[in-house]
């Protein structure tokens, strides 16, 4: 069998003792079990100076490979021009861009040394999947570096529209670096869309089919929405029903109804606008007042990175003026945690609650909603609330779907939801649960990676 070659900015080395909060580490490692192979990117490490040697370590069938970043690298290609720059720009959030030169130096620097670092592990005839906005100049790195296997990329982000991209300086440069790889994937039909588009206003791209012509060369693209295991996090969620922690949690709650809400603490993911959802329910659904309580996972992101820190502490702030406003003796209405909970602890949590409070301003997929649904009871199910401008809403029709900045809208759903007679809640139930079976991550990767070899299988026959 070909192996497969994966690089992503963060690699995530089994047993480091962690449990990992990122869509992104669950789904590889997926991939990367199948096939066998090697996982390249940074190890998590910052050092002193940089390097291009790498440390690999080896796990059954698969080889982690891992550079450290200097500190100055960290700084200025991964907080710098990934997260203060793409990520902002890519989430439809052009006033937290902090855009500088010497940030855009070090994004070029590091995707040029993991290339040359990179290089010198490959043994030609494999399969090579770039995955995120870390790292859309790598597949042209590497093709400098000599490599002529098919190169395919995939964004877990969403793809900004044409005008949004364009105040994002360099950008000609990032949409030329994509045209280098062979196949580009993306989440949904808007960010195929999206990229076709700028391909076509800024260089008079040419497209048929699945196919790009443009600056002498052909990308084959399609759109690969990313799952997750169903049947892995529904037996997991059964399971949960047993432990000590979850028969705690349901003496807790007695007759009140728990909404959960599970997510990186990242401004894309739309928490404030959910707190007050959550303090207009209070208001304006007055009934719901000792019978509710709201229960926010917020795992640490970036918090070096001032937008993150300020975000922080202004749902600190938002936990405290709800519960001093609206606590009793017996009841605290929001639990604000803001920590990294063991998988198992979540997916309990899932399980235990009435609502799943998804909301996003903005998100390439979001896996969180599809945990929340495959977790339930199937006999006695939650209910989704679920952003429109999430991926996942193009999937999951059975959900209620708001807008994530209108937060009476939010705090409505929240009360149909909680109001939501048993039948309809299996009937929307049973149509997202078959639609994350069809969907799933197993059929994420085969289809990528089936387009990919179909790459190769051209190239071997066309030489
Ligand atoms: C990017 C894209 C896309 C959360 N808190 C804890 C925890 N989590 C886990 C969740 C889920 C994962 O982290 C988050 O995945 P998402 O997809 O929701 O969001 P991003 O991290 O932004 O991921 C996104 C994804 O890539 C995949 O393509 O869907 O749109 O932004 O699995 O369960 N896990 C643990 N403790 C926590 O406290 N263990």
């Amino acid at each position: 069998m070909t192996r497969l070659v994966v690089i992503s900015n963060r690699v995530s080395i089994p047993e480091s003792g962690k449990p990992q909060a990122g869509g992104l580490a669950v789904a590889i490692t997926g991939a990367l079990n199948e096939y066998g192979g090697l996982w390249f990117g940074w190890g998590g490490k910052v050092s002193q100076s940089s390097t291009s040697r790498p440390t690999t370590v080896q796990h059954d069938n698969i080889t982690y490979a891992t550079l450290p970043l200097s500190k100055e690298d960290y700084d200025d290609y991964y907080l710098g021009f990934s997260n203060e720059v793409v990520w902002p720009v890519f989430h439809f959030n052009l006033g937290a861009m902090d855009f500088r030169l010497n940030y855009a130096k070090a994004y070029q620097r590091v995707n040029e040394r993991f290339a040359s670092s990179l290089s010198t592990l490959l043994e030609g005839g494999e399969l090579i999947w770039v995955h995120d906005y870390h790292l859309l100049p790598l597949g042209k790195a590497l093709r400098g570096q000599g490599v002529s296997d098919p190169i395919g990329f995939f964004l877990h982000i969403p793809f900004p529209s044409y005008d949004l991209l364009r105040a994002l300086p360099g950008y000609r440069e990032l949409l030329d670096d994509l045209l280098h790889y062979n196949l580009l994937g993306f989440q949904t039909d808007n960010d195929l869309h999206a990229f076709r588009q700028a391909v076509i206003e800024t260089f008079d791209a040419v497209v048929f089919g699945d196919t790009i012509e443009c600056n002498g060369k052909q990308v084959r693209t399609g759109v690969y929405p990313v799952g997750i295991d169903v049947d892995e996090l529904a037996g997991e969620a059964e399971r949960s029903c047993a432990n000590e922690q979850a028969r705690q949690l349901k003496q807790d709650l007695g007759e009140r109804d728990l909404i959960i809400g599970a997510d990186r603490l990242d401004y894309s993911k739309g928490l404030v606008q959910r707190f007050n959802a959550f303090e207009a329910l209070l208001t304006h659904f007055k009934h719901r007042r000792q019978r509710t309580m709201f229960m926010q996972i917020a795992s640490p992101s970036r918090s070096a990175i001032p937008e993150y820190d300020e975000l922080r502490r202004q749902l600190e702030e938002m936990a405290g003026h709800i519960n001093g406003t609206y606590a009793d003796l017996d009841w605290v209405p929001v639990h604000y945690l803001n920590k990294t909970y063991p998988r198992e602890a979540l997916i309990g949590l899932f399980r235990s609650a009435r609502v799943g409070l998804v909301t996003p301003l903005r998100d390439g997929m979001n896996l969180v909603c599809k945990e929340f649904v495959a977790a339930q009871d199937p006999d006695d199910p939650g209910v989704l609330v679920l952003s429109e401008l999430a991926g996942a809403a193009h999937e999951l029709s059975g959900a209620l779907l708001v807008n994530p900045y209108d937060v009476h809208a939010i705090a409505s759903a929240i009360e149909q939801a909680l109001n939501m007679p048993l039948d309809e809640r299996r009937e929307r139930y049973q149509q997202m649960i078959g639609m994350l079976r069809r969907n799933s991550l197993f059929e994420w990767r085969r289809r990528f990676m089936e387009h990919l070899s179909q790459q190769q299988a051209d190239a071997q026959s066309s030489a």
